[in-house]
């Protein structure tokens, strides 16, 4: 469970021998999805939530080569502080230890580092999914889901995909689309519609007894989405203007791969005044609530 590769914060180590409950959190929302520092206070905002629910808050990163459990505060504001921070899907782990890179971890990324150290509970914003622009430009994040044993909790994934397309592909992978006290597939920081999520739950309790159902009959990833605080949602109308306008200068600057999130994001919080950055930060703290009330009903369930 700790191996030598593997740098673990000694508090999350401990939770974890003990089965106390733990929630991952990821970088690189921190790193790339939000600017400073907005990202510095989002971070810590979304591990006070997981303590004050009573769970081990374990933000994941790569540093200098050594892939890490549990951020130390110095660390912490280290990724936020930007720099040369490189952003590692699952796929980019073995050149950032290798080439001892630091690096920020996507969703896949944090979900493999996550089940290495026995965490099975994981917060993030919105997780990646199918882009709009290019038929093969598909998240990493929804394969990871298929073969990883960790419950992910969001607010569905990004406004800028293809939403319909990315719960096909989720399906395809066998990936329970857990909704908390809804019948929709939130689309992150809009209200909208995108479809049905395949189960809905009403409590903490239930979402965990539905991954360890899951996980007991061979089953990998699951999701657990809840949408964004509706006072914060942008409403859809104003959101797909900026998204349009978004889209057209990621084209015109010839922006490819890994980077058209980040871009898309950085825009977007700039064409709404600051709205979507609002709403961002609002569903990742709600988001990690969420996620530690399960990791202890998790918990309950397994002693
Ligand atoms: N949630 C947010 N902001 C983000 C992300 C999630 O609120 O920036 C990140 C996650 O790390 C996710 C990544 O894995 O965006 C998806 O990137 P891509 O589309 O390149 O797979
Ligand atoms: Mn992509």
């Amino acid at each position: 469970m700790d191996a030598k590769w593997l740098a673990v914060a000694d508090e999350v180590r401990e939770a974890v021998s003990a089965g106390r409950p733990t929630v991952a959190l990821e970088s690189t929302l921190i790193a790339h999805g939000l600017p400073w520092p907005a990202n510095l206070e989002t971070a810590r905002e979304a591990e006070t939530a997981v303590r004050e629910r009573g769970a081990v808050p374990a933000t994941i990163a790569v540093l200098d080569g050594r892939p890490t459990v549990g951020l130390t505060a110095a660390e912490l504001e280290r990724i936020a502080r930007g720099g040369p921070i490189h952003k590692a899907g699952r796929r980019d782990l073995a050149p950032a230890v290798a080439l001892g890179r630091t690096a920020a971890t996507t969703v896949s990324a944090t979900m493999a580092l996550a089940q290495s150290a026995g965490i099975r509970t994981f917060a993030t914003g919105g997780i990646g999914g199918a882009h709009r622009e290019s038929e093969f430009d598909i998240s990493a994040d929804l394969l990871e889901l298929g073969r990883t044993p960790v419950l992910v909790v969001c607010s569905g994934a990004k406004s800028i995909l293809d939403l319909p397309r990315t719960l096909e592909i989720l399906e395809t992978h066998g990936v329970p689309v857990l909704g908390f006290q809804t019948d929709e597939f939130p689309t992150f920081y809009t209200a909208g519609y995108s479809g049905a999520v395949s189960a809905r739950v009403e409590t903490a309790a239930q979402a965990a007894a539905t991954f360890a159902a899951h996980v007991r009959m061979g089953g990998r990833g699951a999701l657990l989405a809840q949408p964004c605080p509706p006072d914060l949602a942008v409403d859809a109308e104003s959101f797909n203007r900026a998204l349009a306008e978004a889209e057209l200068d990621a084209t015109a600057e010839r922006v490819h791969g890994a980077d058209v999130t980040p871009f898309l994001l950085a825009r977007l919080a700039e064409l709404t005044g600051g709205k979507t950055l609002a709403a961002n930060r609002a569903l990742i703290v709600n988001n990690a609530r969420l996620a530690a009330d399960v990791a202890v009903a998790l918990a309950k369930l397994q002693s």
